[in-house]
């Protein structure tokens, strides 16, 4: 697949390089006087490397939450569209596949597939909401990935549906824009980047092991990344959303890092 679009313009990439300059001159700076530290990085350790005051909780996070940001946009330049996540055999799928959400299995969301309508939002040609019918009608794929949760479990498991890519292009979505957010019916939130979005095995996923995406993995639709952490990977999806400002998400909101690359 030829790259449509870098996820970083060069001059963006320059500041990136001359941001982690800054960061290890900084560190440099501050190593004589960690030598005399006993662990190296203790509280004094981070609040010279920072610059912040730890007694300060809001200077503290707003130093950790730019940290993080920065290895966003390292991540996101880093990100190559070409590179291809592991796909496995039928033989090593895990089974059964773990069941996670910010609430329990029997809490999963109800949705009633003839009602359901996805909304697709922002900046795209065409806005009418989709019926799950017209998405089980476009061409379907499947692949067998690897699924991380940062709560310290993989398992490999088998989706199908429509590459992702194939849909936005469907409904004209402007693919230099910068980020796709997605809302689901049980609250939860995310977003992520226009390349991740447009990867040939990011996918719009309809179906879990051959069968109809069953509740409590997402139905009636979820968004597949195996170049994603699972925290990434949205389920119950209602409104699709191209944007170029910053949708953020549940987990992302609260600390995890947003690029959430696997
Ligand atoms: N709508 C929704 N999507 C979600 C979540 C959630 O709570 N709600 N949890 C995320 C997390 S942390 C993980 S690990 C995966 C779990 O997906 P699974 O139940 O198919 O294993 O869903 C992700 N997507
Ligand atoms: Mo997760």
């Amino acid at each position: 697949m030829k790259m449509e679009k870098p996820p970083l313009s060069l001059s963006e990439g320059q500041d990136i390089v001359k941001e982690a300059q800054r960061l290890l001159a900084r560190q440099l700076a501050s190593s004589s006087r960690r030598r005399f530290l006993r662990n190296g990085l203790t509280l004094g350790g981070v609040a010279m490397l920072t610059g912040c005051d730890l007694s300060d909780n809001a200077q503290v996070d707003q130093a950790l939450s730019r940290i993080s940001r920065f290895n966003d946009r390292v991540q996101g330049w880093l990100f190559n569209a070409n590179h291809l996540a592991p796909e496995y055999a039928e033989s090593m799928i895990t089974r059964p596949f773990p069941f996670n959400a910010f609430y329990s299995e029997d809490q999963a969301p109800v949705i009633n597939g003839d009602d359901y309508r996805l909304e697709v939002a922002g900046l795209v040609l065409h806005k009418q909401p989709w019926t799950l019918a017209q998405l089980h009608q476009m061409t379907q794929i499947s692949q067998i990935t690897r699924h991380i949760c940062v709560e310290g479990w993989s398992a490999i498991g088998k989706w199908g549906g429509v590459p992702f890519a194939t849909f936005l292009k469907a409904i004209g979505a402007d693919l230099n824009a910068r980020y796709i957010g997605f809302k689901c019916a049980d609250d939860y939130y995310t977003s992520i980047d226009m390349a991740t979005a447009l990867h040939p095995q990011t996918l719009m996923a309809l179906t879990y092991d051959g069968q109809i995406l069953p509740r409590k993995y997402g139905y009636p639709m979820k968004l597949r990344m195996p170049t994603k952490l699972g925290y990434k990977n949205p389920k119950h999806i209602q409104v699709i959303e191209v944007t170029n400002h910053f949708p953020g998400g549940y987990w992302e909101d609260q600390g995890y890092n947003w690029f959430g690359g696997s």
